[in-house]
């Protein structure tokens, strides 16, 4: 079965109003949005509710970050269950602001991840390598260690709830955007990891996301590969171009 495009928009700690805000959810709500696509949008989780309000239901929302733990002594932290009981189908872990800013290792985000699928939520999942690893030969390395460990706490029923996003460090907000044929390359190898590591099936059917530096005008090359399955925008996200994005595949 063809894996379903997908699209998130990761607005990071934008924007910083709620006029703002309001302006972004007006023009998503007015688009005209290719229904083949799935669109999931990770607002501040201080907007998740208000934006869950507001949205237009074919649109999902998404949690940037969520803790391991369901309730507790934990300053500042939001929970899975507590994003469920809210309504939100989705939470990003692993992006790798979290793991260089805050020093999330990958042991950290597989008891996210963990967490999260237990409490219901579904995951789009992080992973990339640095310029120095690239340069290095070691991108494949890099991917699927931060994926082994998050392998390791999976059963296999879990897969249907997870879209990997690759995002090379180098491209995230550089503006430096990943070329198709090096995209492509990863996603395959990428996949062909997922398939020896846990199964040909889930390997097939799991879609693997781009993230890093895509706008409207680069994106076209990179969605015609055979093994992306749609994107992770960030700076584009918060501008009307989102929406060609969300249609580069119609
Ligand atoms: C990568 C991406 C969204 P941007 O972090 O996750 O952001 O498109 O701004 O590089």
């Amino acid at each position: 079965m063809a894996r379903q495009y997908f699209v998130g928009g990761n607005f990071k700690m934008n924007p910083t109003t709620r006029e703002q805000k309001r302006a972004l959810i007006k023009i998503l709500n007015s688009a005209d949005i290719d229904p083949q696509t799935e669109v999931v949008i990770a607002p501040p989780s201080l907007y998740l509710i208000p934006v869950l309000e507001l949205l237009r239901k074919d649109i999902k929302v998404a949690a940037q970050n969520c803790h391991a733990k369901a309730s507790g002594a934990f300053t500042g932290e939001i929970s899975a269950v507590q994003l469920v009981d809210a309504g939100v189908p989705y939470v990003i872990l692993g992006h790798s602001e979290r793991r260089s800013l805050f020093h999330e290792t990958s042991e950290i985000v597989a008891a996210k991840t963990r967490a999260a699928l237990d409490a219901g939520l579904k995951i789009i999942l992080c992973v990339g390598e640095t310029l120095e690893e690239r340069e290095g030969g070691k991108t494949q390395d890099v991917v699927q260690a931060q994926l082994k460990a998050v392998i390791a706490v999976l059963k296999p029923e879990d897969w249907s709830r997870i879209v990997i996003a690759y995002e090379p460090v180098w491209a995230i907000g550089t503006g430096k955007v990943a070329t198709a044929a090096q995209a492509q390359e990863t996603h395959a190898e990428t996949r062909t990891f997922l398939a020896s590591a846990v199964s040909p099936a889930i390997a097939e059917s799991t879609r693997i996301i781009y993230g890093g530096s895509v706008t409207a005008s680069n994106c076209n090359n990179i969605t015609c590969q055979a093994d992306v399955d749609g994107f992770l925008v960030g700076g584009a996200s918060l501008k009307p171009e989102f929406v060609d994005i969300i249609n580069a595949r119609r």
